[in-house]
C-alpha cells in the first residue's frame, strides 16, 4: 500500500473535492478547504491547477449529452481549480452533505454552496458522488507520488 511514504491506492474510502474557478477567483480557496478540514476528514492530496479541456470532458463524461456540457467544460478549464482528495469513512455521502445541492438557492444555509453561490453553472466546488466514483476521480486527477501518507494527531481525537 505505501510505497517511499508515498500512497500507491488506498482501502480507505475518499471523496474528489475540486474547488472550481469561481471559488479561486472569488478568494473562498481557505474557507472551503476549513469546511473539510474542520468536520475532521484527511487531507491525502492538494494542488492548485489549471486543467486541460480533454480532462474536463473525461471528468464530466456522463453529462456529455446535456445541453450545458459545453459551457460546463468552459467554466472548469476557464482559470486554475484547487483538487483536493480527502479520505474517510463516509466521506463521499458527508462531502455532498456539507457541499449542499447542485443548484445554489436551494442548497442549505450552513452549506457551501448555500452559503458562498447562487447560480448552478457557478456553484464554487465539486464533490464526488458515490466511493467508486470517488477512486475514480481522485486517480484521474492525481498522478501517482502526488498523494502523502500520514497521519493525524487529531486522528485518536476524532475516532474512538
Ligand atoms: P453536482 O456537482 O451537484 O454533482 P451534477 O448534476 O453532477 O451536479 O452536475 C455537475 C455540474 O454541472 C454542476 O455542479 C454544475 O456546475 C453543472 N450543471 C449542472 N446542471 C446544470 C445546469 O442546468 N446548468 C448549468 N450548469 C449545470
Ligand atoms: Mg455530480
Amino acid at each position: 500500500r505505501v510505497s517511499a511514504g508515498r500512497i500507491v491506492a488506498s482501502s480507505v474510502e475518499q471523496s474528489y473535492i475540486m474547488i472550481k474557478p469561481d471559488g479561486v477567483q472569488r478568494g473562498l480557496v481557505g474557507e472551503i478547504i476549513s469546511r473539510f478540514e474542520n468536520k475532521g476528514f484527511l487531507l491525502k492530496g492538494l494542488k492548485l491547477f489549471q486543467c486541460p479541456k480533454d480532462l474536463a470532458q473525461e471528468h464530466y463524461k456522463d453529462l456529455k449529452d446535456k445541453p450545458f456540457f459545453p459551457k460546463l467544460i468552459e467554466y472548469i478549464t476557464s482559470g486554475p481549480v484547487v483538487c483536493m482528495a480527502w479520505e474517510g469513512d463516509g466521506v463521499v455521502a458527508s462531502a455532498r452533505k456539507l457541499i449542499g445541492a447542485t443548484n445554489p438557492l436551494q442548497a442549505e444555509p450552513g452549506t457551501i454552496r448555500g452559503d458562498l453561490a447562487v447560480q448552478t453553472g457557478r456553484n464554487v466546488v465539486h464533490g464526488s458522488d458515490s466511493p467508486d466514483n470517488g477512486k475514480r476521480e481522485v486517480t484521474l486527477w492525481f498522478k501517482e507520488g502526488e498523494l502523502c501518507q500520514w497521519e493525524s494527531v487529531q486522528t485518536p481525537w476524532l475516532i474512538e
